[in-house]
């Protein structure tokens, strides 16, 4: 009850500031085509990253923009970038509102004569740039980076400000957000309608670049192979009027096995290329080939960029889901990026850590809920052969509130959908684009007992328009990988009839059948048999798990205990070694992660960790290196 009154206070105090609006005059909206490369540095391009100790203001009346702030913060305080606002300074853990990131740098001279980009790793969830006091441009939606071309507004051989406002409310026509109504719209606090902490700010590296005029624009790598033979198709977009180049491919002592010309027609340019002797990108064997682009004019290159790529094929075949044509079983986690004061900033160290851990025990794969992760992340992967679900920021979907909500939701799926293919296009690691986690009816609530929810004959329209429309556009954009997204215990079956392979979370003994584990078990027995009936696609059990608080022991019937938790998760994989339909088993979650506070959330955590927020393991750590490494028997 109190939570509720304090956020109708909040929503009222808030609803007079009105938010940024994406029609302001001067400020350009980002295009998701100038995230295609990531800043690199050769000896054409250059990078600058802008990490370090920022200004920093909160400007709770919305009145920084018109009192002119971007020329400078008139009462800065220091804050870190990339990481979370929430935890780093007092007061502001709970903030819904604009906030002010400013620094200095000089754009260093030998860049002159080139195109110099700003880029932008992940604001969440609004954000506004200037440079100088200039308004350069604008983006919606976190967890995805955005890019401009800022010549126009550098001075050479003189400091430059760089000015970004953060803006953080969470409203229904915003993904993810918060849709008044239904059963999933939460009494948390902050109030969202998503069950992770709406960490807010600069979480990524703020990037300088520059790229030669006449420059690589992008590039996309699909691979295949036949016998020992690989193939490399090279898709190259370019600016200016060069209109040759050439790719090469070495493998990784750094011998040159393959290369083919390039000769654009208009912006781009296609290459075929055969690999001899293809050395296949697997979980077991992560090999990467290096392959450059360039552009030549005569014998003069002007511009290269290099990716790290595998090449390897991932289909679905009746009932399988076969990497390089053989079955493969995804044994992994849902993870988030979150970490104490980090918030949900970048914290390498801890990736690097998750990564050792992963393979731990024995872990091939995770899905990147509930949005992109930082770049970082996908090299690694790519690195260590662990296999990705990319799952776009789509979290929390609902399909009956007022119609111009619904269409921007759409707008904005739309536009995360073109931001994460063009991103993440090119990383072999991911094999799975997941459009978006648990769209649900509004009388879910009622219905997750087993049954299926009955959405009312609009809903269902619009829901299968929506999602069915998703899932066709991240095919079209990416026909090389599978794409689907994630159905909510207690959703309409028949909304993932389009997806490629089945997705779904399912909490019987958790959320359900509490105190009754032997009819938990019948439920998910099954419910897997009816859906594999019903679509007769692989499925991949993408959630499922148990709250366990570190160091509470007791019997395995006790909910909340390291032992029960361990005994839900060795019986949900004991079922799904019965069903060979199942492609995949991911535990509910990595670790410990921090959520809006609420009654069911202890400590303001969702404890469904196997590992706890330091990453410090539970028993049902334990359990999963002897399932999956020490006494391997079945798939799980
Ligand atoms: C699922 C959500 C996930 C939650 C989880 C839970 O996809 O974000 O954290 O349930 O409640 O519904 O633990």
């Amino acid at each position: 009850m109190k939570n509720n009154l304090v956020v109708v206070l909040m929503t009222a105090a808030l609803a007079f500031i009105g938010t940024i609006s994406l029609n302001a005059t001067d400020f350009s909206v980002a295009n998701p085509k100038d995230i295609a490369l990531f800043p690199q540095q050769n000896a054409y391009r250059n990078k600058l990253d802008l990490s370090g100790i920022w200004n920093f203001q909160l400007d709770p009346q919305g009145v920084g923009e018109t009192e002119g702030w971007q020329n400078g913060l008139p009462n800065p305080a220091s804050i870190a970038v990339p990481g979370s606002w929430n935890d780093q300074l007092d007061q502001q853990h709970n903030y819904l509102g604009y906030s002010w990131y400013e620094t200095t740098t000089y754009v260093p001279t030998a860049w002159q004569g080139s195109d110099i980009g700003l880029r932008v790793g992940s604001a969440v969830y609004m954000a506004k740039v200037w440079i100088n006091g200039q308004p350069v441009g604008m983006h919606e939606g976190g967890h995805l980076p955005f890019a401009f071309r800022i010549n126009n507004y550098i001075k050479w051989g003189a400091e430059n400000r760089v000015t970004i406002m953060v803006e953080n409310m969470i409203r229904p026509d915003r993904v993810p957000g918060n849709i008044d109504g239904g059963e999933m719209s939460r009494t948390n606090f902050p109030n969202n309608n998503y069950d992770f902490f709406p960490y807010s700010g600069l979480h990524r590296a703020v990037w300088l670049y520059s790229v030669p005029r006449e420059h690589i624009a992008d590039i996309t790598l699909t691979t295949d192979f036949s016998g020992n033979t690989g193939r490399i198709k090279a898709v190259v977009e370019k600016v200016g009027s060069v209109n040759a180049g050439r790719i090469v491919v070495k493998d990784k002592q750094g011998r040159q096995v393959a290369t083919a010309a390039l000769r654009f027609k208009g912006a781009e340019a296609q290459a075929e290329i055969s690999v001899p002797d293809v050395q296949l990108w697997s979980t077991e064997n992560p090999y990467l080939y290096e392959v450059t682009a360039s552009l030549e004019k005569g014998s003069r290159t002007v511009d290269s960029y290099t990716l790290q790529t595998g090449v390897r094929t991932i289909r679905v075949e009746g009932d399988q889901l076969l990497l390089n044509d053989k079955p493969i079983h995804l044994k992994g986690f849902g993870k988030h990026e979150d970490f104490p004061i980090f918030g949900r900033g970048v914290a390498q160290p801890v990736m690097i850590r998750d990564f050792g851990l992963m393979k731990w025990l024995g872990a091939n794969s995770f899905r990147t809920s509930h949005y992109p992760y930082d770049e970082s992340v996908y090299a690694e992967a790519d690195k260590q052969g662990i296999l990705i679900i990319d799952e776009m920021p789509s979290v929390g979907l609902g399909f009956f509130d007022e119609d111009a909500n619904i269409n921007r939701r759409k707008e904005l799926c739309n536009q995360y959908l073109e931001e994460m293919i063009t991103r993440d296009k090119n990383h072999p690691s991911i094999i799975i684009w997941c459009v978006a986690n648990e769209p649900s009816p509004k009388a879910l609530g009622s219905n997750v007992m087993g049954g299926r929810s009955d959405a009312d004959e609009k809903e269902n329209r619009i829901a299968k328009e929506f999602l069915g429309d998703l899932v066709h556009r991240a095919k079209a954009a990416d026909p090389s990988r599978l794409s689907a997204f994630v159905g909510v215990m207690g959703g309409p079956a028949e909304w993932m009839e389009e997806c490629d392979i089945i997705l779904i979370n399912r909490y019987y003994g958790w959320y359900t059948n509490n105190g009754n584990f032997s009819m938990a078990k019948m439920y998910f027995n099954g419910e897997l048999d009816k859906l594999h009936n019903d679509l007769k696609k692989p499925i991949i059990v993408t959630e499922f798990g148990a709250d366990a608080i570190a160091g509470h022991h007791a019997n395995e019937d006790e909910m909340f205990s390291e032992e029960f938790q361990q005994m839900m998760i060795n019986s949900y994989l004991d079922i799904a070694n019965t069903k060979p339909f199942v492609s995949g088993m991911m535990i509910w979650a990595f670790a410990d992660f921090r959520t809006s506070q609420a009654l069911m959330r202890v400590a303001g955590k969702n404890l469904k960790g196997v590992f706890t927020q330091d990453r410090r393991p539970k028993m049902a750590a334990h359990l999963l290196k002897k399932r999956w490494v020490d006494e391997v028997k079945g798939n799980y």
